[in-house]
């Protein structure tokens, strides 16, 4: 089994995912790491597009067979190893995946927003900034709001059993600093936070990619190197992208 995946949220939940099912008895022995550097566009690369049509990490290729998008690839390694990850039964499956489809349709892409145009998109001037800005913060912050709900009187977002629902989430949450969607003052997710971080599976699972003494702290040099590489991201003139690598140029 080869994971392609870079150190950001997207890539955490994999990288998580297999630290915790690790702990959870699957050795993943014939597991190869490949680092793809999204800074120098290596996502455009044939070789990774093979792998991950939309040219973005994580990607999973196992025995031939290959898989894009970070939800996706957990239900499958839910699936493939089982584990209270992933329950079996329909309805605490489907109250975990619903949980999972609203990561993948809100949080994700709301906060990847909110991100760029607070960190990265400075070739945009700012009053255009202004009307995404409050609309992705107000978004953001909404969806923190429905979060913290359903946290209220739970351990996980699905109960007392960490699964894949928490997985999908939490490298989104923990950034809020860095998206600064803030969650000072939401004790449910600030509790929450918490006792994610504490599970072993999910601290080995944060240091791919990052040395162990960056993984909640990045060092200054860090944050200059990653804000530089998402403005090349996120730059509207790479908007476009195309498989031609532009994009890391
Ligand atoms: N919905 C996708 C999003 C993947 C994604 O946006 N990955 C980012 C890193 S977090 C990426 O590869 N960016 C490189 C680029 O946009 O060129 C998933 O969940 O896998």
């Amino acid at each position: 089994m080869r994971l392609l995946t870079a150190p950001t949220p997207n890539g955490w939940k994999v990288s998580i995912m297999v630290e915790e099912l690790r702990d959870a008895g699957h050795p993943f022995s014939d597991l190869e790491v490949e680092y793809i550097n999204i800074m120098k566009g290596e996502q455009f690369e044939a070789a990774f597009t093979e792998v991950g049509p939309n040219q973005k990490i994580p990607a999973l290729e196992d025995e031939g067979f290959c898989l894009m998008e970070s939800c996706a690839i957990l239900e499958y390694l839910g699936e493939k190893f089982p584990s209270p990850l992933l329950p079996h039964e329909r309805e605490p499956r489907f109250d975990v995946l619903q949980w999972v489809y609203w990561q993948a349709a809100n949080v994700g892409p709301v906060f990847g927003n909110k991100l760029s145009y607070t960190r990265y998109m400075d070739d945009v001037d700012p009053a255009e900034k202004a009307h995404p800005l409050k609309r992705f913060a107000t978004e953001a912050q909404r969806l923190m709001g429905v979060l913290s709900r359903r946290l209220e009187g739970r351990k996980f977002v699905c109960g007392d059993e960490f699964t894949i629902a928490d997985i999908a989430l939490y490298p989104w949450v923990r950034g809020w600093k860095w998206s600064k969607v803030p969650i000072v003052g939401i004790p449910n997710l600030e509790a929450w936070v918490d006792r994610v971080r504490a599970r072993p599976g999910v601290g080995r699972g944060l240091a791919y990619g990052v040395p162990k003494e960056e993984v909640d702290q990045w060092s200054e040099a860090r944050k200059a190197q990653v804000a530089a590489s998402g403005r090349t991201i996120a730059a509207t003139e790479n908007l476009a992208g195309g498989a031609s690598g532009k994009s890391g140029e």
